[in-house]
């Protein structure tokens, strides 16, 4: 166990340093070495989303740029593609299933969490990123979405879902609303606050909260 623990203090260790200094291969190679030792889903949760949050910490406290802030999430967003599974078989019954960032442009926990729900037999429509309530909601009734995932890392962008909610009850939408990202994080409580049904902190959390949902709506 201990092994484990000083083994995944590597790869964030060297994660850091590659996305620091913009070092796509070397970044690429760490990735690597961690697929040997772990699952895809644990490479994400061990290694990618812990060396993000020291670099974003760092970025908090004045110790790295935005630019590299930016640079490390655009080498992650492209290394990624090597460790998200392709093949699939998708499932035969399926709720209608939509994932969006709402007012928000961090992107990546977005496309991990779609990744992977796909390589699990879900199809996912992708609404794409920095959507308005507006927006949102427009397609959430066009497409007559069963379940809507949003990914948000901001505050602001977490509470305007209270606002997408409102809308979407003035407009009697059965949606089932699952969120993640950093300020849900953070706050165990937030989740209830904004009106969502489900929030989950991992891919393992959004797989299985797409399972308790389709049991409890009999699919
Ligand atoms: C990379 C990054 C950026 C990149 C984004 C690049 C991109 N294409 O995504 C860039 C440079 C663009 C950026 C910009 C900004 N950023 Co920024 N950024 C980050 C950083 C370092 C990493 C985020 C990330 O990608 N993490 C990796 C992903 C995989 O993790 P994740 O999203 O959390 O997803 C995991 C789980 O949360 C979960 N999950 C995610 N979504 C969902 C959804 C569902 C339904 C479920 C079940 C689960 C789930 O599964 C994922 C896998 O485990 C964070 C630091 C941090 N602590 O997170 C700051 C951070 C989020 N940024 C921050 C800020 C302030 C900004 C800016 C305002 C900076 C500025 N002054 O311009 C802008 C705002 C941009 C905008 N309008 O959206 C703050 C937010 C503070 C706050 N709470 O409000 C943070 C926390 C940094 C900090 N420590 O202060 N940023």
């Amino acid at each position: 166990m201990e092994n484990q623990v000083d083994k995944a203090d590597k790869y964030i260790k060297d994660m850091v340093q590659a996305l620091l200094s913009v070092d796509k291969m070397k970044a690429k190679e760490t990735l690597a070495q961690a697929r040997e030792a772990y699952q895809p889903v644990e490479v994400v949760e061990k290694v990618i989303v812990p060396s993000l949050e020291q670099i974003g910490e760092g970025w908090r406290i004045d110790k790295v740029s935005l630019s590299q802030v930016y640079m490390s999430g655009k080498i992650c967003n492209e290394i990624l593609q090597d460790i998200i599974p392709r093949d699939c078989i998708i499932r035969e019954r399926q709720l209608t299933i939509a994932i969006a960032t709402l007012e928000d442009f961090h992107t990546l926990g977005k496309q991990i969490v779609k990744g992977f729900l796909h390589a699990a037999g879900y199809e996912i429509v992708d609404y794409g990123n920095g959507l308005s309530v507006d927006s949102l909601t427009e397609h959430i009734i066009k497409d007559k979405i069963d379940v809507l995932l949003i990914s948000v890392l901001m505050l602001p962008s977490a509470l305007s879902i209270k606002e997408l909610r409102k809308r979407l009850k003035e407009r009697q939408a059965a949606v089932t609303i699952v969120v993640g990202g950093a300020p849900f994080n953070f706050d165990d409580k937030l989740y209830k606050e904004v009106e969502a049904d489900y929030m989950g902190k991992t891919v393992s959390d959004a797989i299985n909260i797409i399972h308790a949902i389709e049991t409890d709506r009999g699919v």
